[in-house]
């Protein structure tokens, strides 16, 4: 038990470090040991928390941050195909995506890998997607859910340009919208009329069980 929090606390140190080659190797071993869930949430996230700190504090600059990104991609990496093992046949489609002017990703890729974990079928449209793709890829997936993810205060407000858009095009009343990231409340949910917000990855695997149950 000891050893097992012993090598999670390593990977959390070696994602903060940036060293991918660790992490990946660091992973694969705590996966004969310790749940995927655990390695995501007590190694990689909480190195990924701990590069945020220091982000803030101006002790860490970008270069550092994307170094440690890099490492805890290549720890989700080996992660994904044991979170996405429960997958048994789709139980609905999200459209997945950041939204227009923000390059932030990780958050929006574990919410993703936890939803296929979880059985869902996930198309990722990636970063800094705008209304037009979006309603774009929503007519070619017909997907029931759309999730969207931002990190960034000057970001989010397209959120509610996404859901204007969809009420344009005439799509709002077909597709459920859920949104998330750091930034993001249940009362701005609430405010650009959202149907769902989550603060993190395993309630938007809740959160999506609830809303497809009730269509
Ligand atoms: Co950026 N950045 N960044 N950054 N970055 C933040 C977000 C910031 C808070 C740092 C800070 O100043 N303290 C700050 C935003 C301030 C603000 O808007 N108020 C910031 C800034 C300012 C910037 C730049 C503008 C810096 C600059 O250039 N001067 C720039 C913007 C670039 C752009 O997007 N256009 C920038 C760039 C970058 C990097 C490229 C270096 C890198 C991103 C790499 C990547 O994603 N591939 C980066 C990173 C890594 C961060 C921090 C340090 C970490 C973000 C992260 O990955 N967290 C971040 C500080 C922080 O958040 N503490 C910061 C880990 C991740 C697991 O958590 O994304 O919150 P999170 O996801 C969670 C939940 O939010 C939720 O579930 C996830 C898992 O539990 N969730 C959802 C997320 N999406 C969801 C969707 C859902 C539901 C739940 O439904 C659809």
């Amino acid at each position: 038990m000891e050893e097992n929090r012993q090598l999670l606390h390593e990977i959390a140190v070696q994602c903060e470090k940036g060293d991918a080659d660790a992490v990946r190797s660091l992973t694969v071993e705590a996966l004969e040991h310790c749940s995927a869930e655990s390695i995501l949430n007590q190694g990689l996230m909480s190195g990924m928390e701990c590069i945020g700190v220091k982000f803030k504090n101006n002790e860490v600059f970008i270069p550092e941050v994307l170094i440690a990104a890099r490492a805890m991609k290549a720890g989700m990496a080996v992660l994904k195909p044991r979170l996405a093992e429960a997958r048994v046949a789709s139980k609905g489609k999200i459209l997945m995506g950041t939204v227009k002017g923000d390059l932030h990703d990780i958050g929006k890729n574990i919410v993703s890998m936890l939803l296929q974990g979880a059985g869902f079928e996930v198309v990722d449209m990636g970063t800094d997607v705008g209304v037009e793709t979006i309603i774009q890829m929503i007519r070619e997936t017909e997907p029931q859910i759309l999730g969207l993810s931002a990190l960034l205060t000057t970001t989010m407000i397209c959120m509610e340009d996404v859901i204007k858009g969809l009420e344009k095009a005439g799509l709002r009343d077909r597709i459920k919208v859920i949104i998330g990231g750091a930034p993001i409340t249940q009362a701005y949910a609430d405010e650009i009329g959202a149907d769902g917000y989550a603060p993190d990855a395993a309630v938007s695997v809740d959160l999506v069980r609830g809303l497809l149950a009730s269509v």
